[in-house]
């Protein structure tokens, strides 16, 4: 049964006094973990993408396939926005983590590639990375890279239209979309194609109803079974099979530890749930555990 009534400094130092103690500790990350970095999360209010789009709108291989140059701009105006923001307290508390003995590995639905930019290491991306792109008929394993746009021509047109997307976005807000949904204001070289087949590309992310790639989800199976503290950080646990570690964790012994500012279904479950953004909870934990032992 959750620990809710402790008072938050109660709850913190319980989380300190667990992480100071985990010999295989571990986390879930989702949206509500980059909230504080100013990305919008998929649930949480009309701040959400989905409160302007329903995920079946554009996070779909039918979506796609329906309408390839709108769920194009979407990605391209997300991945315009990272360019603008930084890891927050709650990602660097994470990364820092990976320094003490017992090391911490981050299970991540997010596909912003913000645990990463804050040092973090040991990441499993569950959901793919928006910062990435393939061919949509997977002709190559090939992945045109964010980072690649300067040194290879097929990333240089992949990612060269985003901050054309992002631009109109920002002039035109949401009837941006439209205007692109109804094949007005289409920037140059979108959707780019594949050089080897003459398929569009498509973001390297997991979409609805795609299968999440194999070799990261069975090594988040086997670190939540194996986990001694498991922590589920900003998300609203209900995207299957990533809202079931923590419940597979906690079954094989795991002390499982919510952080979030909202109930989610996972919190009568947790052994600790604490009503708390992640930067400020985690950052506060790790100060404790920095006091050194006895103190946490
Ligand atoms: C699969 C990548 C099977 C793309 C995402 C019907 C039709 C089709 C499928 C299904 C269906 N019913 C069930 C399914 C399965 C489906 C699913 O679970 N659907 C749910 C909605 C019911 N799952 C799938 O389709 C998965 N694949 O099942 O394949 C299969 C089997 C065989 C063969 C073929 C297929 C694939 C799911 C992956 C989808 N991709 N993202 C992109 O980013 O564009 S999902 C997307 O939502 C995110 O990646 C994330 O994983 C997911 C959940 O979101 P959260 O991260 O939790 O974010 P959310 O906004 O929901 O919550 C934020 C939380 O943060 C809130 O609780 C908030 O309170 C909190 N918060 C806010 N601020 C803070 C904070 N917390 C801390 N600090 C703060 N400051
Ligand atoms: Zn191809």
């Amino acid at each position: 049964m959750a620990a809710t009534g402790q008072s938050p400094e109660q709850s913190i130092k319980r989380l300190a006094e667990l992480l100071a103690g985990a010999r295989r500790p571990a986390a879930l990350t989702g949206a509500g973990i980059s909230a504080e970095s100013g990305i919008p999360t998929f649930r949480s209010g009309d701040s959400g993408f989905w409160g302007r789009f329903s995920p079946q709108d554009l996070a779909t291989p039918q979506a796609f396939a329906a309408d390839p140059l709108l769920v194009w701009c979407w990605y391209a105006w997300r991945r315009a926005q990272l360019a603008e923001v930084q890891p927050n307290a709650g990602h660097k508390a994470l990364a820092e983590l990976e320094h003490r003995p017992a090391g911490f590995t981050v299970i991540t639905q997010n596909v912003d590639g913000l645990h990463q930019a804050a040092g973090s290491r040991n990441v499993i991306e569950v959901h793919g990375s928006i910062t990435a792109v393939r061919c949509s008929a997977d002709c190559t394993p090939r992945r045109y890279r964010l980072h690649e746009r300067e040194t290879d021509p097929t990333a240089a047109t992949a990612f060269g239209a985003d901050r054309e997307v992002a631009q109109l976005v920002a002039e035109r807000g949401d009837e941006a979309f439209a205007l692109i949904r109804e094949g007005h204001a289409i920037p140059s070289g979108v959707p780019p194609v594949c050089p080897s087949c003459g398929a569009y590309l498509r973001p390297d992310v997991v979409w609805f109803g795609e299968e999440l790639p194999i070799e990261a989800i069975n090594r988040s199976y086997k670190l939540a079974e194996r986990a001694d503290v498991f922590l589920a950080v900003g998300t609203s646990a209900v995207v299957y099979p990533a809202a079931g570690l923590p419940e597979l964790a906690g079954a094989a012994g795991a002390v499982v530890v919510e952080i979030n500012p909202e109930p989610t279904p996972l919190s009568n479950q947790a052994d600790l749930s604490i009503r708390s953004g992640a930067g400020s909870a985690l950052s506060a934990a790790l100060e404790l555990l920095d006091r050194g032992p006895g103190r946490a």
